[in-house]
């Protein structure tokens, strides 16, 4: 049994891979199990996304037998602008604007907004396809609060802007192993695990 990953976003296939890494589960990334396109993202919600990506690729694959397949939507909601960028994380300021011009934007848009009201979270909603067609799809969070500038160079995307008060660092300060013990993809990941290790005992051992 293998996991197939509806993801084309390589950095997301880097933490998952680390996050279940401990498993004796392959991951294999939609382009290794030789699918090609990508879903379309309409839903209105990161759950509808997540399950669109998932169904794509269930599809394309054939509902082979023994495959499950897994993927994410995620994104940054900042509470100051009404939870933006939201479900349009990755298509804000359009897909091909550079993450330094899309966090240096946020944190102008923020500009006089006091530490107290720069809440923020990460999201993520993780769909998962069994091989008989069952779905689940689960969500986690990261809460924290938007930085006054960039910090960090780990991870990817919004973390450099990402403050962690706990920390006193961006999610793009810590450690990859702190990340993904406390972040919104590894929190899902995990839940999504246990749902799989519940259906089909013995498979990560
Ligand atoms: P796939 O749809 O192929 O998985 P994508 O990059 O388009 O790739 P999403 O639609 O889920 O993925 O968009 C998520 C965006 O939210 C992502 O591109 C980042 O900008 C942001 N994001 C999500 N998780 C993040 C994280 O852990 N750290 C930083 N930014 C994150």
């Amino acid at each position: 049994m293998r996991i197939i990953f509806a993801t084309g976003n390589k950095d997301k296939l880097r933490e998952i891979r680390q996050i279940l890494s401990d498993c004796s589960i392959e991951v294999i990334s939609m382009r290794d199990a030789g699918i090609e396109g990508e879903a379309e993202e309409t839903g209105k919600s990161f759950e509808e996304n997540a399950l669109q990506k998932a169904r794509y690729v269930y599809e394309k694959n054939g509902k082979r037998d023994g495959d499950l397949v897994v993927a994410d939507d995620s994104g940054l909601e900042i509470d100051a602008l009404n939870g933006e960028p939201g479900i349009l994380s990755a298509r804000y300021m359009g897909k091909d604007t550079s993450y330094r011009e899309k966090n240096a934007d946020l944190v102008k848009r923020l500009e006089g907004v006091p530490d107290e009201r720069r809440t923020a979270r990460f999201v993520c909603a993780m769909a998962l396809i069994c091989p008989d067609g069952r779905e689940r799809v689960v969500r986690q969070t990261m809460e924290g609060r938007i930085g006054y500038g960039e910090a960090g160079e780990n991870g990817f995307g919004y973390d450099p802007i990402f403050f962690l008060p706990e920390y006193g660092m961006t999610s793009a300060e810590v450690s990859p192993e702190v990340k993904n013990a406390i972040s919104h993809r590894g929190k899902a990941l995990r839940e999504v695990r246990d749902i799989i290790i519940s259906e089909y005992p013995g498979v990560m051992s």
